[in-house]
């Protein structure tokens, strides 16, 4: 068997959260670039995996899976050597984790992308919009309250909502940074994250290239 391949960009924060959870266990994967700019993801070979042509895609020796959010728990099931990053029986601890990888994907990464990227990519904004800024911090509200008793989001050790969530808290703090008087757990639980030993390798490389896209959109933009 060939090892699994990822198709991403190293900016996208759903992209960096499978990078890592590739890392948390261990597994050898090839990784291949794919620029969105150029239209990589909208040519034949690509809507052949991906109808849908978003990155993270996954070729696992000719079976092709999308979205971040199903890789995770794929990769862990397949082939990880123990399954603390996502429980096999623990029908509790594995719906907990699943709530958290749905608050990535509907609250975190809307943000993102529709709060962030898109303003700044689309229409030339030059700033984060108050209403923007407002729903981030709800949004770290929740995540304050979600670990008011857990070192990690779902109890006392790493999941993969921890992944997911992470990578996109690290493009978040960037431009919503978190005030520490209110957000105590949040900003040492990102400590934690940042703290693993593939983080930086993982996702700071690509969200630092992601910071300086958007800045330099933005020292563009003209509204
Ligand atoms: N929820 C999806 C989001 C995937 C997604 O929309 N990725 C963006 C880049 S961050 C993309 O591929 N955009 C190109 C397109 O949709 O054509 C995931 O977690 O995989
Ligand atoms: C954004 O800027 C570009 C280049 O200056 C311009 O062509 C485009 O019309 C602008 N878009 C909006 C929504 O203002």
């Amino acid at each position: 068997m060939g090892k699994p391949i990822l198709y991403g960009m190293e900016i996208s924060t759903v992209v960096r959260s499978v990078l890592m959870v590739a890392k948390a266990i261990d597994l050898d994967i090839e990784y291949r670039e794919i620029d969105l700019f150029a239209g990589d993801h909208l040519k034949e070979e690509y809507l052949k995996m991906n109808p849908q042509h978003t990155i993270p895609t996954l070729d696992d020796n000719g079976e092709y899976l999308w979205e971040s959010h199903a890789i995770a728990p794929y990769l862990v099931e397949k082939y990880a050597k123990d399954d603390s990053l996502f429980p096999k029986n623990d029908i509790r601890k594995r719906a907990r984790i699943n709530q958290r990888l749905h608050f990535d994907n509907g609250v975190l990464y809307g943000l993102c992308i529709r709060g962030i990227v898109m303003p700044v990519y689309t229409q030339n904004k030059s700033t984060i919009s108050p209403e923007t800024i407002d729903d981030v911090n709800k949004a770290y509200v929740h995540m304050e309250k979600f670990l008011e008793k857990d070192l990690y989001l779902v109890g006392d050790s790493l999941t993969i909502a921890d992944l997911a969530c992470g990578a996109s808290i690290s493009a978040l703090f960037e431009f919503v940074p978190a005030d520490p008087a209110k957000y105590p757990k949040l900003l040492a639980w990102f400590e934690r994250i940042k703290a693993l030993p593939y983080y930086k390798e993982a996702n700071e490389k690509g969200n630092i290239a992601y910071i300086k896209m958007v800045r330099d959109l933005m020292a563009k933009g003209k509204q």
